[in-house]
């Protein structure tokens, strides 16, 4: 529920650093912050303009810090409201301070992303600029910041609106074909309007291919390194993080359960898996961390299959790479400081059964930027993000529910029998979108998205 009082939080990172920011918003503003904040220069307060002055205890007259204050007045702000910051040092103890005294001057301390939440409520941004902020905040690197830049500048929002468009447009002709349908004449409409939802059910079919390439962007690829036990998986995964993070022997089965890190290659992440080595497994916990495995790679977006150069190829190296499907995997030959036992045929079949093959030594780290360069080109290669693209689990069903209305409608049309049913699906699909931009009242949608926030965004 919308309630129009004043909130308060501290917008910047919890913790010390040379500038903490506490803000406002709400009616209120002009009046706490007139017992708040005493100004240095008595002229009148400019908005969008800092000023240099004192944050004050409004009981005791005590001055808490040195501050800079801006106000933003209704409703050119990020909220819509009146708001008001005071840019204090970065000392957890004064912003404390300054918070409970904007409290006890009647502010109340704002819920996790309630100021971006009523920027929605204010008609400033819509749900799906709201997640894009979350999304913004939250990117762990270029690809993800710069998906949720586009989608915070409207780019989806603008696309589904054209969409939503188109169907409101044959709603309203096929609602004021709805007297005439008793009559037995055709209806020379019905191609046209026909041709209207095949091309907006084309723009819905684009934003869900999309979707798999904006996930990745967003969460990174899911990148599986996957091969025979001992071949130095484990030892690969430390040098590509530059860390010493996975478990690393020269006994076989080392690796049990399949560990998760992210790294960030060319402004892309990563979501690296070292996984148990793939054999016939000795023991019940062998074989089910093989089956882990195995199952990891079916999930991949990309799978890095580990070769021991120093030995023959094995079956079981050619039974992996048998399941796997090439133009996703790269064979990373290791072990390249000892003498290769891998003729020339095996190489040129290792080829076939991959994008790329890289030679490399886990050791020494030689190869492995040529690892992370043909990771990084592959990942570029199988994906082409769409300029607004849908990203979020949430949109696509969405999507898919608004696809099923519209297909539906399509048929009822090309009936010409009921079109009061037709329109009933019409409307169906465009309140679906329209509740995936703004579902202004559905509180529960809304506390899902706005818990996500961190305090004072
Ligand atoms: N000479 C040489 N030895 C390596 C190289 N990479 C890994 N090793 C050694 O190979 C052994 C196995 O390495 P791991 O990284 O544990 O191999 P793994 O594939 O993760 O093994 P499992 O977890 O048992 O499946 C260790 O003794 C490593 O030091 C390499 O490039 N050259
Ligand atoms: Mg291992």
């Amino acid at each position: 529920m919308y309630r129009a009082d004043t909130i308060v939080a501290c917008a910047t990172p919890p913790g010390r650093g040379a500038v903490s920011i506490v803000r406002l918003s709400g009616p209120d503003c002009s009046r706490i912050g007139a017992v708040l904040f005493r100004p240095t220069r008595a002229t009148a307060a400019r908005p969008w303009a800092l000023h240099h002055g004192m944050a004050v205890d409004p009981d005791s007259g005590e001055a808490l810090d040195e501050v800079l204050a801006a106000s933003m007045p209704a409703p050119h702000s990020y909220t819509g409201e009146d708001v008001l910051e005071l840019h204090c040092h970065g000392s957890p103890v004064v912003v404390e301070a300054v918070i409970a005294c904007a409290i006890r001057a009647g502010a109340r301390a704002a819920e996790p992303g309630e100021f971006t939440r009523r920027a929605v409520l204010n008609g400033k941004m819509d749900l799906v600029q709201a997640e894009a902020v979350a999304d913004l905040i939250d990117a762990p690197v270029r690809s993800a910041a710069a998906l949720a830049w586009q989608q915070l500048q409207g780019a989806l929002s603008g696309r589904l609106g054209v969409v939503r468009e188109k169907i409101v447009s044959v709603l309203a002709d096929v609602e004021a074909n709805v007297d005439f349908s008793d009559e037995e004449l055709p209806d020379e409409n019905v191609p046209a309007r026909h041709e209207e939802l095949a091309t907006a059910r084309g723009k819905i079919c684009g934003l869900l291919e999309g979707f798999a390439a904006a996930r990745r962007q967003r969460e990174g690829y899911r990148t599986v390194v996957a091969g025979r036990p001992n071949v130095g998986k484990s030892s690969l995964v430390n040098a590509l993080l530059g860390s010493g993070r996975m478990i690393v022997s020269d006994e076989p089965g080392t690796t049990r359960d399949t560990v998760e890190e992210v790294v960030d290659l060319g402004g892309m992440a990563f979501v690296l898996t070292d996984t148990a080595g793939v054999r016939a497994a000795q023991s019940k916990a062998e074989a089910a961390a093989v089956e882990r495995a195995l199952e990891s790679c079916g999930q991949a977006d990309l799978v890095v299959v580990v070769i021991d150069g120093s030995e023959p190829l094995h079956d079981d190296d050619r039974e992996l790479l048998a399941g796997l499907e090439a133009p996703a995997t790269v064979v990373a030959i290791n072990k390249r400081d000892l003498p290769s036992r891998l003729s020339g045929q095996t190489r040129a079949e290792l080829a076939s059964r991959a994008a790329r093959v890289v030679e490399t030594c886990a050791l020494t780290g030689e190869g492995c930027a040529e690892l992370c360069g043909v990771l990084e080109e592959v990942a570029r290669g199988t994906d082409e993000l769409q300029p607004a693209a849908i990203s979020r689990v949430r949109h696509r069903t969405a999507l898919e529910r608004t696809l099923v209305c519209l297909d539906r409608a399509d048929e009822l049309i090309a009936q010409q029998g009921a079109p009061e049913l037709a329109a009933i699906e019409l409307r169906g699909a465009a309140d679906e979108l329209a509740a995936l931009v703004a579902p202004l009242d559905n509180e529960e949608i809304l506390d899902i998205i706005f818990n996500e926030f961190c305090i004072g965004k």
